[in-house]
């Protein structure tokens, strides 16, 4: 925006993420964490300015049920790609508790690589709260690590609930992690979170488990074979790996890479993203619109008996929603 012209401190920011600064970076991050009124201004400002220097990383979302392996998956995709001269930030969104400062440890334990790597940047989830709102702040705390020059963004959800959503919209590519195992495969297989998968991938291909995780691909071939690809110019591929051995994870990469040139070929790269801004403002102003509302106390007293009512049939949805904007003056 031509007009807008940021306070010095946003702009000595802005210039110490540019150069790379870390301890800025973060800094910068726990400032877009605030709920601070100044500080929310600022960290807007801030995503403002460094927009135009955002954008040129490959943005992965990696989700799976617990154990499946994201943590040693990350910690080896992102050792491989320091190595190639790659900056690789890792993030998070996990809404729920589940994640208290023990299993961050643990994380790093488990990403014992990458936790050392001076070209990697793990973030974890931004504290509890709602869906929406840990979101927009991994989506924000994305500008910023891209304008820091981090050219691949892994973006790390556990696959229970609708946090996948939220990350399959901040991502390029979605990779649905799975274990090798039995025929029970397919029914723990949610098939809106496969609707979104760029790619399945089966970890723990190594050992005694190699035939079982080519049987289990073999069946989410099969599955994937019915549902309706979610782009024109990619068929979600399905790929056997070992994070543990590092078996396959190159040729698991190697693929992130081939949908990156199809989709940039197509332009649905740019298209994608574009959609991706917009719904994410649309998310944000309704997120904004309803804070009000969740914090009226009147209204809130008076929901329970409304929802009553209208549950019961005694009292209309439309007439419902006409209490409700009465009350709440609009
Ligand atoms: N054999 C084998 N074990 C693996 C592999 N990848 C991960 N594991 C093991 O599986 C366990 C869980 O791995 P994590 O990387 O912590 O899994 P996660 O999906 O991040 O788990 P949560 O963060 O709890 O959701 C650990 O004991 C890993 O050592 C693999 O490729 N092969
Ligand atoms: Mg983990």
């Amino acid at each position: 925006m031509a007009t807008f012209s940021p306070s010095p401190e946003v702009a000595r920011l802005a210039r110490d993420i540019r150069a790379g600064d870390r301890s800025v970076l973060s800094r910068a991050i726990t400032l877009i964490e605030s709920k601070r009124a100044d500080h929310r201004r600022a960290a807007v400002a801030l995503t403002q300015v460094l927009l135009s220097a955002a954008g040129k990383a490959i943005r992965v979302g990696i989700t799976g049920a617990p154990g499946v392996g994201k943590s040693t998956t990350i910690d080896a995709l992102g050792s491989m790609l320091t190595k190639q001269g790659h900056k690789v930030a890792v993030l998070a969104v996990d809404p729920s508790s589940r994640r208290t400062g023990g299993s961050i440890l643990a994380d790093k334990t488990r990403m014992a690589h990458l936790a050392n790597n001076v070209s990697a940047f793990i973030r974890p989830s931004p504290a509890s709260g709602t869906l929406g709102g840990v979101a927009a702040k991994t989506r924000e705390t994305m500008l910023l690590c891209e304008a820091a020059g981090y050219d691949v963004v892994l973006v790390e959800t556990v696959g229970v609930g609708q946090s996948e959503i939220a990350v399959a919209d901040m991502t390029d590519f979605f990779l649905v992690l799975m274990l090798p195992g039995a025929g029970d495969e397919l029914q723990g297989l949610k098939k809106g979170v496969v609707e979104l998968a760029d790619m399945i991938a089966v970890n723990k291909a190594d050992g005694d488990n190699v035939a079982r995780a080519k049987a289990a691909a073999a069946e989410y071939r099969a599955a994937l074979h019915i549902l309706s690809p979610r782009s024109p110019n990619w068929v979600p591929p399905v790929v056997t790996y070992s994070a543990l051995t590092g078996d396959g994870t190159a040729a698991l990469w190697a693929k992130v890479l081939e949908h990156r040139d199809k989709l940039a070929a197509s332009s649905e790269l740019t298209a994608r993203r574009g959609q991706q801004q917009v719904k994410w403002m649309w998310e944000m102003l309704e997120e904004r619109l309803f804070a009000p509302l969740r914090s009226h106390r009147a209204l809130k007293a008076a929901l329970p008996r409304i929802e009553a009512d209208v549950a019961a049939g005694k009292l209309a949805p439309n007439a419902a929603v006409e209490r409700i904007a009465e009350m709440i003056g609009r």
